[in-house]
């Protein structure tokens, strides 16, 4: 497809609209050393008004958090706005009463706990890189006013595309076909085997029917198979056939596409009950977390034929994989990398800074989570 310099010019100024922090007051520089297209028509300057500037300093005193690992991208803007302080991982006895008393918002996307919140008495914001934000305690944060921040939308069609990348090389075996090439076994002993499983013929079922799960509908319709779900209630505006049982889901279908959230309602939700309704061609994929799943439970399901192949994406341990899935060479098994890439995991970094820029500026974050909506900024 040809792309206009044009239309990539509209997309830029959409973006200028959309996100005004990161574009008026941060990504001058990098809108201005951008590669260009010879023939691209040449972008007018940004400049920030003075009232942009002022909030800009403003925000420079404020001491941002960020404990343990944090995208670059996220850790450079960060540094440009704010003042930032590292630490090597979210445990209280790292914070001296010093820096307790300074810290007004954090950035992570590692596991903050209740007892963690409570050594920053002055914190006012997390906010957490990814779109679940099981390994932060909101309901905790919520009841000390402290808003919580995390990162739906930009990762969703990458997401969806990964979910149907393991389903398709779970089913096809592409992998494990790839691997038989590397080893020289197709001109030494012949074709790959037939796969036993196709994605012809399947119905499947999607637990977990948010922004995710929606996406990955829209490409199974595509694929011509029919879709159910279940979720904790019917979507509105969303026709597929809903089951108000995640069981009553599994007997319905033989294909089920996990994009359940990590959350007390969902632990091990999918156990031996819900794999053995899915029958012997059943196939469970997981792109949502894997403490929704008993995974002794699928380990034996896929080792005794109750059912047939797995595709996870997330462990209830990671990075640590139980060594019964390992065992088993009808799982698909691959290490986190639902929205890995260069360009979702840049969006996400954005959309934590500005989530911390849009509360500190403006008194509103751009995506806060359910919890914690209702908090306004103190003072
Ligand atoms: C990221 C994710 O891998 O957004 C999420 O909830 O699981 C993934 O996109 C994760 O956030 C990185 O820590």
């Amino acid at each position: 497809m040809k792309i206009s310099p044009s239309f990539l010019w509209f997309r830029r100024v959409n973006a200028v609209s959309r996100y005004p922090f990161r574009n008026r007051l941060h990504g001058f520089a990098s809108v201005a050393a951008g590669p260009r297209l010879p023939d691209a028509p040449r972008p007018p300057r940004l400049r920030a008004t003075s009232t942009e500037r002022s909030i800009l300093s403003a925000t420079k005193d404020i001491v941002i958090l960020v404990p343990g690992r944090l995208h670059p991208h996220a850790v450079g803007r960060i540094g440009d706005r704010f003042r930032l302080v590292r630490i090597d991982r979210a445990d209280p006895a790292l914070v001296d009463p010093a820096l307790a008393g300074q810290v007004r918002g954090m950035a992570a996307m590692t596991g903050i706990d209740a007892s963690f919140i409570d050594a920053l008495p002055k914190l006012e914001i997390i906010a957490n890189f990814g779109v679940g934000y099981d390994a932060v305690d909101a309901r905790h944060a919520a009841k000390r006013g402290v808003m919580v921040t995390n990162t739906p939308d930009v990762l969703t069609e990458e997401v969806a595309d990964t979910a149907i990348g393991l389903l398709i090389n779970t089913v096809r075996e592409l992998a494990k076909a790839e691997n038989y090439l590397r080893a020289g076994r197709w001109e030494g002993e012949g074709a790959y085997p037939l796969t036993r499983a196709t994605l012809r013929g399947r119905s499947v079922g999607i637990f977990g029917m948010g922004r995710i799960g929606q996406a990955i509908a829209r490409r199974i319709e595509a694929f011509g198979l029919p879709v159910a779900y279940h979720n904790r209630r019917p979507v509105d505006g969303v026709a597929y056939a809903y089951h108000d049982t995640l069981k009553g889901l599994a007997e319905a279908v033989d294909t089920m596409i996990s994009v359940a959230p990590g959350t007390a309602a969902t632990e091990k939700a999918v156990n031996a009950e819900i794999l053995a309704a899915l029958g012997p061609d059943g196939v469970f994929v997981n792109i949502g977390r894997g403490s929704t799943v008993d995974e002794a439970d699928l380990a034996a399901a896929l080792k005794n034929g109750t059912i047939r192949a797995a595709g996870l994406d997330v462990f209830a341990d990671e990075p640590r994989v139980p060594q019964a899935l390992l065992d088993v060479d009808n799982a698909t098994l691959l290490p986190h990398v639902g929205s890995a890439s260069v360009h979702t995991r840049q969006a996400m970094a954005d959309l934590v800074v500005d989530n911390l820029v849009g509360w500190f500026a403006e008194g509103r974050p751009i995506s806060p989570v359910p919890e914690t909506e209702a908090i306004a900024r103190r003072g």
